[in-house]
């Protein structure tokens, strides 16, 4: 895959507001917020899309989710709730091709679907 801004990031090329960081997982704020609290929780190896994870990536997929976990108790919202989205290619509004997934919350949200 070509190199996104994602991996910029991750080199610190491009600034951003990192809310967490292990060998494997970044965590930083969206540029453009849906909700009090948006965070993207990004795997440091590229990965384009959900349809490009092979079996291998079982268990980064799995902290990737922890990490949100651990974001969602380090922000405040854990007990009240959010939402994890991971959008898939063209119909799933997909605009950055490095995987990452949205924890949002924050607020009430609305809808679970398009
Ligand atoms: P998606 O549609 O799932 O590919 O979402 C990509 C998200 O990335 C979108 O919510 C906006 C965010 N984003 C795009 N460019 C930047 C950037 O340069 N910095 C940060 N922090 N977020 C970005």
């Amino acid at each position: 895959m070509s190199e996104t801004l994602f991996t910029k990031i991750i080199r610190r090329e491009l600034p951003a507001d990192i809310v967490y960081e292990d060998d494997e997982i970044l965590a930083f704020r969206d540029i453009n917020p849906q909700a009090p609290v948006h965070v993207l929780i990004v795997p440091k190896i590229e990965i384009a899309t959900v349809n490009d994870i092979q079996p291998e990536h079982a268990e980064l997929i799995g902290k990737m989710v922890l990490v949100a976990q651990k974001v969602a108790k380090q922000e405040a919202i854990a007990d009240d709730g959010y939402r994890l989205a991971i959008n898939c290619n063209r119909h799933g509004c997909q605009i950055v091709f490095h995987l990452h997934i949205h924890l949002i919350g924050g607020k009430q949200l609305r809808g679970s679907a398009a």
